[in-house]
């Protein structure tokens, strides 16, 4: 029995450090590694039911081509070489017939490696493939943030771990990060540091936390100011901070201003007591720490939520005393990694959350699909489905598992797991760092992303050097300035090595300061955050969902069956439709239905419904299918949050969608 030390580079916050035992060459079991700092010692469901997703019956293990109409079989094997040809052939094919803009590169994080996700790219920079903007997770709030701070980093985990009060804002944490949550449950335990939990919800974080505050979905903004007005009712600013510091302090305090506490609550629903129990809170508990989540800038007015919270923390005095992400704090030369700064093409970039009205309209003829499941995760979702189902679009899907997908492609290549591989891939969230070794040998014929490009690249007869360079060469450069001290070398000696953030108090805004008034705009943004109105509510709910503990985003339902397939649903929202609990309903709008299991509960408030991401519902229908595939106009992010539907129960139901 051997243990091979690794990381778990799912597209998650904690990239823990993870022992494999092997046995013989399989795979026995996967262990949380106690060497860093952060991750030590456990492993969430995903990490332990690894060795069963490896060897699960729903890997791709050989190259497969879609049979003809009418086959026994929708896909047949075929040798990599038959493969490749075809695949190259058809790049070829596309560019002479439609140009390199109809070709399609839809990537994600399903591999967080910089070897097989943007060393992997190098082939589509030099082609010239149009490419996504990567907005579906983590853009807007980047950007929001981005217009006080300059860069959205904020502070690092140790921080936060010494922090009095520790504030969740629109952030499960117990379930999205749970080591983070561990860190801060450790806090709590170590030295009183009291948890809140700021969500519309009563999700596994509010339920844990000392103190839950319920605003109305979207309303986050308004809560802000509210809690800044308080905070300067009562002198608690620290003004000799903010004046060192910061611009544009008068303007965001007169608007401050103008959220009395009978307005907040009309736009939260949070009464001015409990308002107020939080600035109070705040001003006797220093230092706080505003930890943002992702959820809460998935919505029509996420990026103005995330700025507006970001912005509390300065009113205290303390330079980025929120973490959203801190990838844009890191120093990696992306441009390098993934080759677009040696190509002569550059391709072009569209929207990733609008992507489904051009794929149906036929837009690319070419889509090549690696580290994603976009016929799972994207919004709008029928259009997405139309689009790569169309008989003049050819898809290839590069995956480890037989994807939803994959099932649409003409061509599926299988790929490596990252326990088959080596690379390097570094937390959004923490500052740890160390070499994945690769555990087992490769399962069937999977093969490395970088091979598979290196051979598309040889049959195109592409020339430049650059794609075939050695890659841990080509990442030892792009990571020269990545660590405190150390590089690739140290990695590969098996050291563990902390990652440089930028300094703290340095503000990448045209002022050099923390700008509560921006001076940059992005996406029509105004100075100020501002809060849009929302909605009134009428028959219609807003649909929030989020992710729950045994899956990652669509995968895992080889290992734990399907995402539950629920809906919470408030006590008066069911009376008011005879909806009981366990009822099957109908979720609709005019994009979709899908049916749900009713759970009837007060853990969300009237007017709002909860469902797990991204599940299928009863009926077969994704969740995303309800989704718009609008973007935000700062960062362009998704809307996840904000997908408004109606309910009833389901038997009778028209399939049009009408109520
Ligand atoms: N188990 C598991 N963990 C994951 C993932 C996974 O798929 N599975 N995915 C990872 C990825 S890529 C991401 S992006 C993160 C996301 O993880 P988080 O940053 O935690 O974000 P979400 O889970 O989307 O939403 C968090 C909470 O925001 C609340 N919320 C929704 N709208 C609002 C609002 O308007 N205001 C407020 N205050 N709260 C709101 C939701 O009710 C939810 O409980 O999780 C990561 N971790
Ligand atoms: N309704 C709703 N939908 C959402 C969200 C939401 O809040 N609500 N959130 C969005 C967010 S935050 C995100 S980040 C996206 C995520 O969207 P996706 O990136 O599409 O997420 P996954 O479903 O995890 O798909 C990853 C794929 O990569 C494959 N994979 C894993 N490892 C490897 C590898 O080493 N090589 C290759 N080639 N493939 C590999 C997996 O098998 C899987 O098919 O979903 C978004 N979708
Ligand atoms: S999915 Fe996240 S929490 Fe789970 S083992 Fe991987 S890195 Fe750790
Ligand atoms: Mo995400």
């Amino acid at each position: 029995m051997k243990t091979i030390k690794t990381v778990c580079h799912r597209d998650c916050p904690d990239n823990c450090f993870m022992d494999v035992s092997v046995d013989r060459g399989k795979i026995i079991a996967t262990r949380g590694s106690t060497l860093n700092p952060v991750t030590r010692g456990f492993l969430c469901p995903r990490g332990i039911g690894d060795p069963q997703r490896v060897y699960s019956n729903k890997r791709v293990l050989h190259p497969h081509l879609k049979s003809e109409p009418g086959g026994p079989e929708p896909f047949r094997r075929v040798p990599w070489d038959v493969a490749l040809s075809l695949v190259a052939d058809r790049i070829k094919a596309t560019i002479d017939t439609h140009g390199r803009e109809s070709l399609l590169l839809y990537d994600y994080a399903g591999n967080t490696g910089f070897l097989a996700w943007h060393f992997a790219k190098r082939l589509w920079s030099t082609l010239g493939a149009t490419t996504t903007d990567y907005a579906l997770c983590s853009r807007s709030g980047h950007t929001g943030i981005g217009l006080h701070y300059g860069l959205s980093y904020g502070l690092q985990l140790p921080d936060m771990a010494a922090s009095t009060v520790i504030l969740f804002w629109g952030n499960n944490a117990k379930v999205s990060a749970s080591h983070i949550w561990a860190m801060a449950r450790q806090a709590r335990k170590d030295r009183g540091t009291i948890l809140v939990s700021v969500d519309p919800r009563r999700s596994p974080t509010a339920k844990a936390a000392d103190i839950w505050i319920q605003p109305r979905p979207g309303s986050d903004v308004a809560l802000s100011y509210g809690i800044a007005r308080y905070l300067l009712e009562k002198e608690a600013v620290d003004l000799g901070f903010i004046g060192k510091w910061s611009t544009g302090f008068p303007a965001y305090a007169e608007t401050a201003m103008g959220w009395t506490p009978e307005r907040v609550e009309q736009a939260t629903g949070v009464p001015g007591q409990v308002v107020a129990q939080i600035g109070e809170l705040l001003m006797a508990h220093r230092p706080a720490a505003f930890m943002i989540g992702l959820g809460l800038q998935k919505s029509m007015q996420g990026a103005e939520s995330a700025r507006a919270v970001a912005l509390l923390p300065a009113l205290l005095g303390l330079h980025r005393g929120f973490q959203y992400s801190n990838s844009k704090g890191h120093e990696i030369d992306w441009t390098t990694l993934n080759g677009s700064r040696f190509s002569r093409h550059r391709g072009k970039v569209v929207s990733q959350v609008g992507i489904g009205k051009r794929l149906a309209a036929g837009e690319f003829k070419f889509v090549y699909v690696f580290g994603s499941n976009p016929a799972m995760t994207l919004p709008d979702q029928a259009a997405v489905r139309r689009g790569l189902d169309r008989e003049d679009v050819y898809v290839v899907v590069h995956d480890t598992h037989w994807s939803e997908t994959a099932a649409r492609a003409d061509v599926v290549l299988p790929a490596l797991t990252f326990l088959e591989k080596r690379d390097v891939c570094i937390s959004d969230h923490h500052a740890y760092s160390r070499l994945s070794e690769q555990a087992i040998a490769p399962l069937g014929d999977s093969w490395h992303e970088i091979r598979v490009m290196q051979q598309f690249a040889k049959r195109l007869r592409l020339t430049d050097g650059w794609l075939y360079v050695d890659p841990w060469a080509a990442l030892e450069k792009t990571l020269a300035h990545t660590y405190r001290e150390g590089g690739v070398k140290h990695l590969l000696a098996g050291e563990v090595l902390e990652v440089k953030l930028r300094p703290n108090d340095a503000y990448q805004t045209p002022s050099g300061k923390i700008e509560f008034a921006a001076t940059a705009s992005q996406g029509g943004s105004t100075p100020l955050p501002i809060q849009h109105p929302l909605p009134r509510a009428g028959s219609w709910l807003v649909l929030l969902n989020s992710s729950v503990a045994n899956y990652t985003h669509s995968q895992f339902t080889d290992v734990f069956g399907p995402i539950p397939q629920v809906v919470w649903v408030h006590p008066e929202d069911a009376a008011h439709r005879s909806i009981e609990d366990n009822d099957v309903v109908a979720v609709f709008n005019e994009l979709a239905t899908v049916t749900l299991c009713a759970k009837v509960t007060d853990r969300v408030l009237p007017g709002t419904l909860w469902a797990p991401r991204p599940l299928t519902g009863l009926n077969g229908v994704p969740l995303n299918a309800l989704v718009p595939g609008i973007s935000q106009g700062i960062g362009g992010g998704p809307i996840f949050n904000s997908v408004k539907v109606k309910i009833k129960p389901s038997a009778g139901f028209s399939e049009n969608g009408e109520s």
